[in-house]
């Protein structure tokens, strides 16, 4: 469900009072573009800025362990940083702001829940890639993220959305969203439900592998678009942020969703399905960043994967947004009455393209990381 208290008239100065900022707040402005949480910058009269989140309580229902995740993670990726020579790890992981009985969130007298960052200056996030640059950026930055979480105890991170890309667990809410038709939309999705059940199978690959044993679970991302990566004012990688949904997964899935944001020549709710086409070169920076880091700890199999994991994310994203659609939008934000199906029409048409280029695509990696791996 979509958090329906209006922010306008939030107390932001009380909210803010509660944890350890320093000076007086001067402004909060609403910031980045997410479609879950709802984002603000803070500056103080300081000069000390931050990042106000109002974390959205129906989508993680678990705020404390969601919380204790993103500590331990920060902490883990501090402490691996702190003894990379040449590594900055003031800039190059988030930091958390404590609120004044030293826990990391507050929750309002509305029931809402708040947490604080460190505002990374002289940042920026992209929505859509523009140079091989960036790509191959983004590519480190995710690539290294993994790298240094793959020595980091499980038990230390809980799961903030269960089953979170299970895609049999979301073809299985799709299907109950069609059963119970609660927007009455269903009657305009058959060429969708054509298009999911044509694939149904075939996307199953990466679990089977999984409960097979031949794929590792490691701690990833879960959301690795490419404006969840901060590049510095010469687009070199900082920071990866967005780590609510860090859980245990399948590398596939982050390397996915990444080639999702970064291939794509349109935004992610493309109208006109004909705009969306493959940019083979981001593609390629991408892989050559993503696997110059990872290539100490990727296993064949693992590395053989990724091109399931790059047509799944963009079936499954579509798959979350029709279902979404189908309920009757109560998990994305949207800004249109039909902005979901768009969403969806997009993700489906990426597929298309992605299925036509499989080979091609599946040449790039295996010759970049015959390049890269050690013999
Ligand atoms: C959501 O809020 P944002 O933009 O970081 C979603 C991701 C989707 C993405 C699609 C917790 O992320 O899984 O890939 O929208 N996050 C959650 O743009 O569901
Ligand atoms: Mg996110």
């Amino acid at each position: 469900m979509q958090i329906t208290v209006m922010l306008t008239g939030t107390d932001f100065d009380n909210i803010l009072s509660k944890f350890k900022v320093t000076g007086k707040i001067t402004s909060v402005q609403p910031f980045g573009s997410g479609h879950i949480n709802d984002s603000f910058r803070a500056i103080s009269d300081t000069g000390n800025t931050y990042l106000l989140q109002r974390i959205n309580h129906f989508v993680f229902k678990d705020i404390q362990g969601l919380m204790d995740n993103i500590a331990n993670v920060t902490r883990h990726l501090k402490g691996k940083l702190t003894n990379i020579p040449g590594s900055n790890p003031e800039r190059e992981v988030l930091l958390l702001v404590e609120n004044n009985n030293n826990g990391y969130y507050i929750e309002d007298d509305n029931g809402n829940y708040w947490r604080v960052f460190h505002f990374l200056n002289n940042t920026k996030s992209y929505d859509q890639v523009a140079t091989e640059t960036q790509a191959f950026e983004g590519g480190k930055a995710f690539g290294r993220f993994q790298a240094l979480l793959s020595d980091m105890d499980p038990d230390l991170i809980v799961d903030t959305i269960p089953n979170f890309h299970n895609i049999e667990h979301r073809l299985s809410n799709l299907d109950k969203a069609i059963a119970a038709d609660a927007a009455k939309r269903v009657g305009s999705v058959d060429d969708e439900m054509e298009f999911v059940n044509r694939r149904r199978e075939l996307m199953s690959r990466i679990l089977s592998l999984g409960r097979a044993g031949i794929l590792p679970k490691r701690i990833i991302h879960n959301d690795t678009k490419f404006n969840n990566v901060l590049l510095d004012e010469s687009d070199h990688a900082q920071c990866v942020i967005d780590l609510d949904t860090v859980m245990p997964g399948y590398v596939a899935y982050d390397f996915g969703d990444a080639v999702r944001t970064i291939i794509n020549t349109a935004p992610e709710d493309e109208p006109n399905l004909e705009r969306i086409s493959l940019n083979m070169a981001l593609f390629t920076a991408y892989v050559k960043g993503y696997l110059q880091q990872a290539v100490d700890f990727l296993t064949d199999p693992e590395v053989n994967s990724l091109i399931e994991g790059a047509l799944l994310l963009p079936y499954m994203q579509g798959v979350r947004f029709l279902t979404d659609y189908l309920d009757g939008d109560k998990y994305f934000k949207i800004h249109s009455p039909e902005h979901n199906l768009q969403r969806t029409r997009a993700q489906f048409a990426l597929v298309n393209k992605l299925e036509e280029k499989k080979d091609v695509l599946t040449n790039t990696i295996l010759s970049t990381w015959n390049k890269y791996k050690k013999t």
